[in-house]
């Protein structure tokens, strides 16, 4: 890249790795890693804070779906950064255009770039320090991650439209820059393309184990990999944080309620029929693991109870604080054979960090609502 500057003027860059035609090929990519981050997010959002009406609606199955969408969230995020960094590498110059302004319209483009920019940004990184639960920040992640979501998805929306004789300049090969640039599709640009796309393949590799268990090997950056911690499954929220103590478990019972309620000891639980089921754990955060659970169906519990066919559940935890202390569990899930209130995992008694004396295991769930330390079930 040549610089050429001129005192008082701007600095003008004429390396071709920085014309519009570079832009677009990485904004090729970067493009459909927004939008599958931003829809498999969305999702997730739906399915961890569910509009009332739609509680009773959520699928239950397939039993992987939400380990397959929150696993391409966090990965297509992952992605996203080397193709963000090379896309903003390529396209900094205009920083420097010059004059600044040259229209009310072309303000206008400029901001809603800097919005896109910032927002970008700041997703990206609020997103990655989320999966190592790290929130050096004075606001509440998920509210703010879901807002600013929408607004990058919108300033994408806004900059595709206004780039769109550009993008299609592309694709019909009628690029100016193209034209006025012969060389431009010469070895800078496909070093440069090579570059970004190891970069990507790299970073993907290296952490997508993190969620598909089959390239668990590879990975060194996921930062909590699936196959360590207790009972083979690692542990989100520890039953010391969250003020569970093992005197408090003493006379542990479940309270069920409902048209008929009742409560049982863990040995009455013992001896209701039990069920195995393997499901994956899988975490907001990117990680998830398959385990063998054993306990009762959520829906033998109800049914005892006098819930209907049709009813849903309200899971309440031990827990004395915590977002996730009450969990609402729609008729779907609620009703689904594969749906536990877990005493065992892969053949061991729940240790206490994994939820001891019984947890939720259910398909098709975020891990955040696997509540643990289950104490009541309500009929809903
Ligand atoms: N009561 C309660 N249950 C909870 C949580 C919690 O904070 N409190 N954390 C959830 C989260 S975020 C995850 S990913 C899973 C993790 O389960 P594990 O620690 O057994 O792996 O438990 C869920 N169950
Ligand atoms: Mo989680």
């Amino acid at each position: 890249m040549r610089l050429i500057p001129r005192p008082g003027r701007p600095v003008v860059f004429t390396a071709p790795l920085h014309d519009a035609r570079t832009a677009t090929v990485i904004g090729r990519l970067l493009g459909p890693a927004v939008v599958v981050c931003f829809a498999t997010g969305l999702l997730s959002h739906v399915l961890q804070h569910p509009p009332g009406l739609l509680v009773d609606r959520l699928p239950s199955r397939p039993y992987w779906g939400y380990r397959l969408t929150q696993g391409l969230h966090v990965a297509s995020g992952i992605a996203a950064v080397p193709l963000l960094a090379a896309k903003l590498w390529a396209v900094y110059p205009r920083l420097f255009a010059w004059p600044p302004v040259r229209s009310a319209r072309h303000a206008l483009e400029r901001i809603s770039v800097a919005v896109l920019v910032a927002a970008a940004l700041f997703e990206l990184f609020t997103g990655l320090l989320n999966t190592f639960q790290w929130y050096p920040w004075p606001f509440a992640f998920v509210p703010v991650h879901h807002a600013v979501g929408w607004l990058l998805f919108g300033s994408l929306l806004l900059h595709v439209a206004v780039r769109w004789p550009e993008i299609r300049d592309h694709y019909t090969r009628r690029s100016p820059g193209t034209l006025a640039l012969p060389a431009a599709d010469g070895p800078d640009r496909r070093e440069l393309l090579l570059g970004v796309g190891a970069a990507v393949t790299a970073v993907t590799l290296t952490t997508v184990g993190q969620s598909v268990t089959a390239l668990g090997p590879l990975e060194l950056f996921g930062p909590r990999s699936p196959a360590h911690g207790p009972q083979g499954l690692p542990v989100n929220r520890t039953a010391a944080a969250a003020g569970v103590t093992r005197e408090a478990l003493l006379d542990w019972r479940l309270t069920v309620t409902g048209p008929r309620p009742y409560t049982l000891t863990l040995d009455e639980l013992r001896a209701m029929p039990q069920h195995e089921v393997t499901l994956p754990l899988a975490c907001v955060e990117g990680w998830s693991k398959s385990a063998r659970w054993t306990g009762v169906r959520v829906r033998d519990l109800l049914e005892r109870a006098g819930g209907g066919p049709r009813a849903g559940a309200r899971v309440v935890s031990l827990e004395a604080a915590g977002a996730y202390r009450v969990t609402e569990m729609g008729r779907h899930h609620a009703q689904d054979p594969l749906t536990l209130l877990a005493l065992r995992i892969n053949g061991e008694v729940l240790s206490l960090d994994h939820g001891h004396p019984a947890r939720i295991i259910a398909p098709n769930r975020p891990g955040v609502l696997q509540t643990k330390w289950v104490g009541r079930l309500e009929v809903a």
